[in-house]
């Protein structure tokens, strides 16, 4: 019997009601006249007399127990049935919506030149912004005695004159050269460090989308093409671009491209100094010595590559004036670029 009373409050103390029916089947196989626990009453008149005290508290707490889950269960199913609870749709959104954040500029912008790249068959390469002298400046023919890579323009790291904070993101294109076989054709942007006093116009930490194509008979026609592509995709159909000579150690010839001032057309503006033209990044052939450099034979193959500032789209595109907004994450600049 004791075992019998015991099994039976561990079924009860495990019982959990799924409906009001289950709830009654319960009452009926344990309660009723005929239910295991009535029936344990009527055993208890055989029961030894000297054993009748113990058993006897055992089934009245087993008899109380089995009556109070019933009793709970038949509460919980009560309660769920009162209107103010079934008028309640749980699968309902929160009546007053949840703050939602928003897209900093610097990456909206960075997706936007990503994805007018990619269509035209360019991959991504992002590098590390940690680098070494070689992929940084060496292998970009940038000279011993060059000024970049002076400690006054450079971040370097524990002063150790090997190790810097990349400040190209062209250090990604050198390491792909080496792994790869052209035709390449990839962009790479990212975060890049320069030891420079911030101001409203430069900071010491920025971001840049740099372009490389090499194939055999790549030509200027085609970096000037491309760079007129991604201009009107960009500012708009009606955009023009020029050209001026410029000279960066990692391409010869190398020049400076503007596009005509998305504010006046060309007319002449503050925000074009009056010129009409704006520059949006820098760009040339890729120097043999650096496809050299990289493993590439430079008899066989050409390339041409390009580089522009992230943030100086973006100040042009949302018309900013002060560079050390995109740093500062003040949640009031922050918002005007909410998208949702
Ligand atoms: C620029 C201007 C001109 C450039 C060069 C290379 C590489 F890796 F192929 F040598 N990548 N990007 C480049 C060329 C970057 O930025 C103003």
């Amino acid at each position: 019997m004791k075992e019998k009373i015991e099994a039976i409050l561990e079924e009860v103390e495990n019982f959990s009601a799924k409906s009001k029916e289950h709830i009654e089947e319960y009452r009926i196989k344990w309660l009723s006249k005929k239910g295991e626990i009535t029936v344990l009453f009527d055993d208890f008149k055989t029961v030894a007399p000297e054993l009748k005290r113990e058993f006897g508290a055992k089934l009245n707490e087993l008899k109380n127990k089995a009556q109070e889950k019933i009793n709970h269960f038949k509460d919980v199913f009560e309660l769920q049935n009162q209107s103010s609870f079934q008028d309640i749709d749980l699968s309902l959104p929160a009546e007053h919506g949840t703050e939602i954040g928003s897209l900093h500029p610097i990456h909206i912008v960075k997706k936007e030149i990503i994805k007018i790249f990619e269509d035209i068959g360019f991959t991504l390469s992002e590098g590390r912004e940690i680098e070494d002298d070689w992929h940084n400046f060496t292998a970009l023919n940038t000279p011993e005695d060059h000024p970049a890579r002076d400690m006054q323009d450079t971040f370097y790291i524990q002063t150790n004159p090997e190790i810097v904070l990349r400040t190209q993101t062209s250090s990604a294109q050198v390491h792909l050269m080496e792994n790869n076989k052209p035709p390449i054709r990839t962009i790479s942007p990212g975060r890049v460090y320069r030891n420079e006093t911030v101001s409203a116009r430069s900071h010491c930490q920025f971001h840049q989308v740099e372009g490389l194509y090499i194939d055999t008979k790549v030509s200027f026609a085609d970096l000037k093409q491309t760079i007129l592509y991604f201009a009107q995709r960009f500012f708009g159909e009606e955009t023009k671009i020029r050209l001026r000579p410029s000279f960066f150690p990692f391409t010869e010839p190398s020049a400076e491209v503007d596009i005509s001032c998305t504010i006046c057309k060309g007319e002449g503006c503050n925000i074009c100094k009056h010129s009409g033209w704006l520059e949006i990044l820098g760009c040339g052939m890729v120097d043999p010595q650096v496809l050299t450099n990289c493993g590439i034979d430079a008899t066989k193959y050409t390339g041409f590559a390009f580089g522009m500032g992230i943030e100086r789209i973006a100040m042009l595109k949302y018309k900013i004036t002060d560079i050390r907004l995109f740093f500062e994450n003040d949640v009031r600049f922050l918002k005007q670029f909410q998208s949702a």
